[in-house]
């Protein structure tokens, strides 16, 4: 799997699979949320009530996955990324788990290229430099890695895009 890095709106993005950051009710929001849903549609919408009906809501670490109607990649794998509410013992386990249960769900859908975006670092005020160390690490070292050829990190603010380039120089895979 190539890890690389993007400065961009992922809504945008021609891949397979784009990553959400959403939250529990899978009902849209603000941030990178409200982009997807905006430029995507009511089919996500509506996909993602269908996912309700059956499951309830999605618990923060988990992720599920729907159409991404209009916008031109393929699907759109929706993950709840923890509130950062001053910490905690198990945020860094519940940020690494939405990276993890991601992409089970992409090798389950036979996704091959996948973006994410920096999951809780915006409204959800997670440490961006500890979010991208956890970020990174987790995918680097993501067991079935290989059943992907690429991933990429999407950045939209600056500050994040500075710090991901600076973590990835070192990152060989
Ligand atoms: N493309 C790529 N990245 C983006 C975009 C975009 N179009 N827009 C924002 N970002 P956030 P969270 C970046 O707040 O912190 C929503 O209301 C942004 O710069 O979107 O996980 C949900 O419904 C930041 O680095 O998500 C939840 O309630 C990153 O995306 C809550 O916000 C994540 O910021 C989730 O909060």
């Amino acid at each position: 799997m190539k890890i690389k890095l993007l400065q961009a709106d992922i809504t945008t993005l021609n891949v397979d699979a784009i990553v959400n950051a959403a939250n529990s009710s899978l009902l849209g929001g603000g941030g990178v949320d409200g982009a997807i849903h905006r430029k995507g549609g009511s089919e996500i919408l509506e996909a993602c009530k269908k996912i309700r009906t059956r499951q309830g809501k999605c618990n923060t670490g988990e992720a599920v996955i729907t159409t991404a109607g209009k916008l031109p990649s393929k699907f759109v794998i929706h993950t709840v990324g923890p509130v950062w509410n001053n910490g905690g013992k198990n945020k860094k386990e519940l940020l690494a788990n939405c990276y993890k249960n991601s992409l089970d769900l992409a090798i389950e859908h036979n996704i091959k290229t996948i973006v994410f975006p920096n999951i809780s670092t915006g409204i959800y005020k997670f440490p961006k430099r500890l979010a991208a160390e956890i970020a990174i690490k987790t995918v680097a070292t993501y067991e079935y890695k290989n059943k992907i050829d690429e991933l990429y990190f999407c950045c939209f603010d600056q500050e994040n895009y500075e710090i991901y380039h600076e973590l990835l120089k070192n990152e060989h895979t």
